[in-house]
This record gives structure tokens, C-alpha cells and sequence, in this order.
């Protein structure tokens, strides 16, 4: 198939002002009328020629009718799944006639039914799974919608706006009509039938409207829709604050479903959530859980204006709307709650997801050039990379600055499908600012690396910050400029242990630059890129006891852990490639963070973990996994032995006795886990019994499934204990037996792999709900150790999954394959098993678009 380039961009041929459906809704056939109302483009540079409607593969319209006149089947066609139709004039009505099947709908995008429900995905090009419509998001129309169904099966029909009338269908069937007063893309589309029931509640705008809020659910699960009702209403508050942003219609509903592609989507007026970003309750949703539902409520909230009020003129866009919505919710939650945390949080992800994907086969900017399958841009880069280009801006221009660029944005704008370029233009004339060369973070991929050298001249009292930066080549991309990023920096004094430089932002601009600090009269320790100020690789001369000092007295607290974590990795890859490795400096800074009574749990709790074992693969030139799960065993033993009184202290000190969700409570819990995980680490005879009491005293899941965690690592009896009642107690729970298939897809046991291969043959486990194939195979997947065992068999297996997958859900299939995609980055067996399996899927007859876009990338 032939790649979509950005360059190739023309407005559309035809406008569609208004479009009317008729939709009789049934799982086995639903039948669609659509009537648009249709006008030829006088844009400039607008298409040509017939109105081109998108369709599937295999659809058929039963009827067209232009201007009332139905047409011949001669007068229209179908050629690469477009229906074409010559019109004569420049507006006409056109109507077409489809029947379609929800039932047989797997890939989970158009309208399909969900656990007795009916409900639509059009994101990205979903639409014209349900009708044939132009399916571009730069085509802007007004929908009213009918939709007739079956009473008792369906006793409640949604769609995007206001509801207009409702009826009696006769014959057990009931009909209702909404109306959206907006101008939306056909991805913002929505539809739902089925037999829910709402919490209700209302939210008054700053103008002093009403709005009514729904979040729908199965009757069962209405207790668990609290929380993300008060995320919801948090967040309307907070847009309102922080961006002035107030909402548009008289409602707001949110839908959860239990099969989605995705975390959520944010049609207009009426949000369809995977259920997993709804349901809470203290016995069966982590901390970690709870945070996330507010995090994805509040993103797709948000997108009612960045994304929905200004959309994207084309997909390659995609970044404008998420990567500024990214940016939006981490705000909102960072004011939550705690801004620290949440910013190690966000980094963490950022490190694991986005800079494994820049730096391989996959890699691609964050506004990309070209593509094969939209659904394979939704990715890290486009969300978390985009989110922290957003966040340089803020930095670069300042909190009143940003929002003057977004008040322009927004009012430039309103009611238009945008691009990219249009933001970054708003930011510059909301501020006077030039952000030619920044422009560069949306064309080049790759992550920055800087260089940071710090010389210090006692004699003339002077230190010499020497910054040095380059971007590596990426697929198609050999050559790059440098990046413009804002670098926050302060110096503290060695001896004194105070800050003698006040933080600064410097934006580095060119290749490379020297900073003069004077009056600098005592060695200093640099602390740089504090809170994470650009997403790039850092690399710089300090010492383990620069670090140390830092992580223990750096102000800004992301620097302070950072250090921490630098220092750990600095002794884990010279303890993997066989050199002195200072364990005993980590040791006394991990002591030091325990102890200090000003730092709070939560903290605490994310400063002492060690990095993760893909994150020290991402260190290493090329990666052997049995070398890095050593190294870090061997650290997190020691750790556990040397400072077992303080774990033993901090897990007393840490255990709760009733659940609170506050962001202290929440500390507590994190770092109580955290110290039983090193308790075992240290081997303690009584570790295993320690974990089962909390596993079956806790009365929160976070405490069940820490202690879960640590068991499953094991070999002890009370691990099959553990794990069995888990199973018994939620095996109609979807979303904890979710919980179940990870806690042992993730365990960091020499047998992970046949368990997992197992798991797979379990009666619960199916490649249909994307949700509980992630829990097993995605989650397998980022276990390093387990999926690159030396034989292979992890990598064949999530082939198998892969090619499996594929017959029912190429998107999701297409998720699968980055892990293999990193062969390259392993030592030369497992490089060449990789490689093997890719192979094999890519010589698959009748491969997706997907997956096949995905591998040949990878193997490329
Ligand atoms: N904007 C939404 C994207 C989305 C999606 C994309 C591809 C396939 C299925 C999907 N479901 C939702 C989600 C968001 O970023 O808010
Ligand atoms: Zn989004």
C-alpha cells in the first residue's frame, strides 16, 4: 500500500455543512440512512472532481439518492472503498442506504456491540465504518441524530449534544433524536444503545449555566463511578481557572465500555471510556488506578477545546491535540496532587515508552510525514514527547506568557480544523517571542543528548559550564539542526551544602555553549535540567558523591531524585559491564533518603526504587537482559540486607488502618510496599508470611496487590495461596483478573515465560478484549528478563499472539510489535531470534495494514 504523506495535503472537494442519520439500531444488522447536505469547496486549492465518500472494505450502499432522485447503480461507484458520485452543481443532497453488522465487529472500531451494548469508536477513521462520509477531520458538519431500537434491550440511546424528542417506535421499540449544535469532524461522532444507568450530577459554569453530568454504567457498577464523577467536575472547575475555558452544551455524559482499543475518547457531549478509566472502589482499584481515572477524565474533558472546539486539520496534526492535552492533564493532576511525584511519574513514562521508540526502527517526529495505518500514530511520541514540547514553551515563555498564547490560539481558531503551525504562531504573537528554530522539535525525531561539563577555578573564584548537544540520526533523517531547549540550572556548594547559583533557564540553541559563573568561591555541584526542563539524555562529569550530595540536598525535588537515580545507574552499568561499581555510596544515599523526616512518603517511595531493568538496557549499547537482572538483583540484596532495620522500621511505620484516598494516605501505601519488596530482597525467613498478612488484612486493593506483587516473585507456598485466592475472589471482576494475568506476566521469576504460555490456555484469557490481552501478553512483553529468555520462546510467543490478534483486532495487534521491533538494541542471539519472528509475521499471508506497517518499519 501506497504511504499518505503530509506534503500531500488539498482541503476537501466538498464541505458537508449538515448531515441528518436515521439509524435502527440491532446487534445482528443496523441500518443506517444518512442524508448530508453537500457543497462544493471555493477554498483555494481545494480538490476537484466527484464527491468522494469513504467507505470499508466490502461496503455497499442499498441506495443513493441525489436531491430526492434515486440513482443508478451506473451513476455512482465504489473504487478503493471511496463511493464516488459526479455531481452537476456546487450543493446537493445526497443520501445512501447501508446495512451493517455490530455483532460481527471485532476490530472494535465503528459501531460494535460491548457486553450487550451498541457503541461507536470513529477515531480516527472509524466513521466510515458506519457510513459512507468523508472520513477527514477537516470536514466540519452539524449532526442530528435518530436512532431507533428494541425497548428492553436497548432502554437508553445516546449521542453527541442535546437530546431533542424521543418516542414510541411501536412493536417494543422506542426511538430518540439528539442534535449538536457544533460543527464537529466525523471522528468526534458518537452512539450508544444499551441497558444503563446513570449517576447523575450538575456542574454550574463560571457564566452561570448548568450543565447535567451522566456517567453511565451497568446498574452493578453505578457504587464504583464516584470517583470519576469528581474528577469530572474538578476538571470543568480547573479548565475554567487555569485556561478560561468554560463548557459549551447543557450536557455531558460519559459512557464505559468494557472492549476499547484505547484509555478513552472524547466525542463531543458524550465520552466513551474503556471501564477501566471509570470504575473505582477502595476493594478492587489501586492508588495508581484512582489517579489514572482522574488523569483520563480529565484529558478527555480538556479536548472539549483542544481537540474538539480547535481540531486538526489533518492526522499528521495529531500531536496539536493530544500532545497539548497531555501537557493539560498532567497540570491538572500535578495540582491535585503532588506536583513532585506526579512530574517522576510523567518522566518515568516518557523514559520508558517514548525514548525506546525515538531511538529505534519506529522512531518519528512528533508532527510525522507520512503513514500507512492513522491507528499506529497514536503513540508515546505523538502524546508524552508532544506533551513535553508544550511544556518548553511554557517554560520558555512563562505561566502568563502561555496562557496569552493559548487565549489567542483558542480565539484565532474556534470552529476550525488547525495545525500545529498555527499554535506555535499563536505563542509567538500572543508574546513577540521567535520560535523559528523551536519549530525543529515538531520536524526532527530523536532525543537531544547534551553534555554538560563544570570546571572550577578556585583561584579566580569562577565555574565553566560547557554544554554540548546533538541529536542522533532516525530513519530517514541522518542529518539534524539543533533543538532550542530550556535548560534549568543551579549550582550548590559542595562544602556548604547550599545553593551559591540561583536556578536560571538557559535555552540552548546552538551545538554548543559555555556558561561563565563567578563568585564561585567553593567546588560546586551542578543540577541541571531540574524538573525535567527538556526531554533529552543528560550526560554529565559528576562524581558519586556529587550525586549523592544532590539527592540528598537539591531543592528542586525532581533533581533530587534524579540524582539518586543517576547514581544507581551509574553503579549498576559499571557493575554489568564488569567495572567498580560503588554500591556502598548507594547504599548511604538510599539510607539518607529513608530517614530524612522532611521528605514525605510518596517521595520517599519512587526516590528508593531502583531503575527499572529495560531502563538500564536503554544505557547499555547492546542490551544482554541476563547481565542486567544480575547486576540489579545483586544491588536491591544488598539494599535490602544493609538497611533491613530500616525497611522492618519504615513498614511499621508506613501500615494504615483504614483506607483513605488522600494523597498522605496514598505515601503511606506506595512506600509500605516498597519496603516489603526490599524486606524480601533481603531474604528474611519471614517475608513470605509478612506479605500474605497484608495480602489478606488489606482493606484497599493497592495494599492486596503490593503484597501480591512481591509473593508473586517468589517461590513460597504462600505465593499459591496468594494467587488462588485473588482468582477466587475476582473472577468475575474483568478488570482485577486483569490484575491476576499481570502480577504473573510481570514476575521476576526463571519460569515467567511457560507461565505465561500457560495463561494464555486459561478459559479467562482471550486475544478479543484488548484490555485482557494487554494484561497478559503486553505486560509480558515489557518484562524484560522473562519475554528475551535465551531460547526465544518469549519472542515466539508474542508472534503467535501477534498473528492471532490480527484476525480479530489489527490495531491492537499492531501494539505488540515495538518489543520485537528493538532487536537490534540485544546482544546477537536474541538480536537474531527477533529478527527471525518478524520475519515470520511479515511473510504472513493476509496481514493487516497494521501490523504489517509496524514490522517492515521495524526490520527496515
Ligand atoms: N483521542 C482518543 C484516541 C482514541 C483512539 C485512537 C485509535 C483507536 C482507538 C481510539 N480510541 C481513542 C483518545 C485520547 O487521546 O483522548
Ligand atoms: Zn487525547
Amino acid at each position: 500500500p501506497a504511504p499518505i504523506l503530509r506534503r500531500d495535503y488539498r482541503p476537501p472537494a466538498w464541505r458537508v455543512p449538515t448531515i441528518h442519520l436515521d439509524v435502527d439500531l440491532a446487534a445482528a444488522e443496523t441500518r443506517v440512512r444518512a442524508r448530508l447536505e453537500v457543497e462544493r469547496n471555493a477554498a483555494e486549492g481545494a480538490l476537484g472532481g466527484p464527491l468522494a465518500l469513504d467507505g470499508a472494505p466490502g461496503m455497499v450502499p442499498s441506495s443513493v439518492t441525489v436531491d430526492g432522485h434515486v440513482l443508478d447503480e451506473g451513476a455512482w461507484r465504489i473504487v478503493d472503498d471511496q463511493l464516488l458520485i459526479d455531481l452537476p452543481g456546487a450543493a446537493h443532497v445526497v443520501e445512501t442506504d447501508i446495512a451493517i453488522s455490530p455483532e460481527k465487529n471485532t476490530q472494535l472500531m465503528g459501531l460494535y456491540a460491548s457486553g450487550g451494548l451498541l457503541c461507536t469508536q470513529c477515531e480516527a477513521e472509524g466513521f466510515r465504518r458506519i457510513t459512507f462520509f468523508p472520513d477527514r477531520p477537516d470536514v466540519l458538519s452539524r449532526y442530528t441524530v435518530k436512532m431507533t431500537a428494541d425497548r428492553t434491550l436497548y432502554p437508553v440511546l445516546l449521542a453527541n449534544g442535546d437530546l431533542v424528542g424521543e418516542g414510541d417506535a411501536g412493536e417494543g421499540r422506542h426511538w430518540a433524536e439528539w442534535h449538536d449544535p457544533f460543527p464537529k469532524p466525523c471522528y468526534l461522532f458518537a452512539m450508544v444503545a444499551g441497558d444503563l444507568k446513570a449517576n447523575r450530577d450538575s456542574f454550574t459554569t463560571l457564566s452561570g449555566r448548568a450543565v447535567q453530568l451522566g456517567i453511565w454504567v451497568r446498574e452493578a457498577d453505578l457504587p464504583k463511578t464516584d470517583h470519576a464523577m469528581a474528577a469530572l467536575k474538578a476538571s470543568m472547575a480547573w479548565d475554567e481557572q487555569v485556561y478560561g475555558r468554560e463548557y459549551d452544551l447543557g450536557i455531558f455524559n460519559i459512557v464505559a465500555v468494557a472492549d476499547f482499543n484505547f484509555g478513552a475518547m472524547e466525542n463531543k457531549g458524550l465520552n466513551i471510556f474503556n471501564s477501566r478509566y471509570i470504575l473505582a472502589d477502595p476493594e478492587t482499584a489501586t492508588d495508581a488506578d484512582y489517579d489514572a481515572i482522574a488523569g483520563v477524565v480529565a484529558h478527555e474533558y480538556f479536548h472539549n477545546w483542544s481537540g474538539n472546539r480547535v481540531t486538526c486539520r489533518d492526522w499528521f496534526q495529531l500531536s496539536l491535540k493530544e500532545g497539548f492535552t497531555v501537557f493539560r492533564d498532567q497540570e491538572f493532576s500535578a495540582d491535585q496532587g503532588s506536583r513532585a511525584v506526579k512530574r517522576i511519574e510523567d518522566v518515568r513514562v516518557l523514559r520508558a515508552a517514548q525514548f525506546p521508540e525515538d531511538g529505534g526502527p519506529l522512531a518519528h517526529p512528533i508532527r510525522p510525514d507520512s503513514y500507512l495505518e492513522i491507528s499506529n500514530f497514536y503513540t508515546a511520541t505523538i502524546y508524552n514527547k508532544g506533551a513535553e514540547v508544550i511544556r518548553m514553551m511554557h517554560t520558555m515563555l512563562g505561566a502568563e506568557g502561555f496562557r496569552r498564547g493559548t487565549d489567542l490560539y483558542f480565539e484565532r481558531n474556534d470552529g476550525t480544523a488547525a495545525t500545529c503551525e498555527d499554535f506555535v504562531r499563536a505563542m509567538e504573537d500572543a508574546n513577540g517571542a521567535d520560535l523559528t528554530d523551536f519549530r525543529r522539535w515538531y520536524a526532527q525525531a530523536g532525543t537531544p543528548r547534551v553534555r554538560a561539563t563544570l570546571e572550577h577555578e578556585a583561584g579566580t573564584a569562577t565555574a565553566r559550564l560547557t554544554l554540548a548537544q546533538t541529536v542522533p540520526a532516525t530513519p530517514g533523517q541522518p542529518d539534524k539542526l539543533p533543538m532550542p531547549l530550556p535548560l534549568r540550572i543551579a549550582l550548590f556548594g559542595a562544602d556548604s551544602g547550599t545553593p551559591i547559583v540561583a536556578e536560571r533557564v538557559h535555552v540552548l540553541g546552538d551545538e554548543a555553549t559555555e556558561i561563565l559563573f563567578e563568585g564561585v568561591d567553593e567546588p560546586p555541584v551542578l543540577s541541571i535540567n531540574r524538573g525535567f526542563s527538556a526531554p533529552v539524555i543528560v550526560e554529565t562529569n559528576r562524581s558519586a558523591a556529587d550525586l549523592a550530595f544532590l539527592s540528598a540536598h537539591d531543592d528542586d525535588p525532581f533533581a533530587r531524585f534524579e540524582a539518586m537515580q543517576q547514581l544507581m545507574v551509574d553503579t549498576l552499568v559499571a557493575a554489568i559491564n564488569g567495572g567498580q561499581a560503588d554500591e556502598a555510596a548507594v547504599v548511604a544515599a538510599v539510607r539518607e533518603t529513608l530517614t530524612d523526616p522532611a521528605l514525605d512518603a510518596a517521595f520517599i517511595g519512587e526516590a528508593v526504587l531502583l531503575p527499572s531493568e529495560s531502563f538500564l538496557g536503554d544505557q547499555l549499547p547492546v542490551v544482554d537482559p541476563s547481565a542486567v537482572r544480575r547486576a540489579r538483583d545483586s544491588l536491591r540484596k544488598r539494599l535490602g540486607r544493609e538497611l533491613e532495620p530500616e525497611w522492618r522500621a519504615t513498614y511499621a511505620a508506613t501500615a494504615a488502618n483504614r483506607f483513605e484516598y488522600t494523597p498522605t494516605a496514598k505515601g503511606l501505601r506506595r512506600l509500605h510496599s516498597v519496603a516489603l519488596g526490599y524486606l524480601d530482597a533481603c531474604g528474611a525467613a519471614d517475608v513470605p508470611a509478612l506479605a500474605l498478612a497484608q495480602f489478606e488484612g488489606a482493606d484497599n486493593m493497592t495494599d492486596r496487590q503490593g503484597a501480591l506483587g512481591v509473593l508473586a516473585n517468589g517461590l513460597s507456598g504462600e505465593r499459591e495461596t496468594a494467587l488462588a485466592a485473588f482468582y477466587d475472589r475476582y473472577r468475575n471482576d474483568a478488570l482485577v483478573l486483569d490484575k491476576w494475568f499481570t502480577t504473573q506476566a510481570i514476575a521476576m521469576r526463571e519460569d515467567t515465560a511457560d507461565a505465561v504460555e500457560r495463561l494464555a490456555r486459561h478459559p479467562d484469557f482471550t486475544l478479543a478484549n484488548p484490555n485482557r490481552m494487554r494484561s497478559l501478553v503486553g505486560a509480558f512483553a515489557a518484562n524484560q528478563y522473562a519475554f528475551h529468555a535465551a531460547d526465544g520462546r518469549g519472542y515466539r510467543f508474542v508472534a503467535d499472539m501477534i498473528l492471532a490478534a490480527d484476525t480479530l483486532n489489527p490495531q491492537s495487534a499492531a501494539r505488540l510489535v515495538p518489543p520485537l521491533g528493538r532487536w537490534r538494541r540485544f546482544e546477537p542471539a536474541r538480536s537474531a531470534l527477533m529478527k527471525a519472528q518478524l520475519e515470520r509475521i511479515v511473510a504472513t499471508p493476509g496481514l493487516s495494514k497494521d501490523v504489517f506497517e509496524q514490522v517492515s518499519r521495524s526490520l527496515a
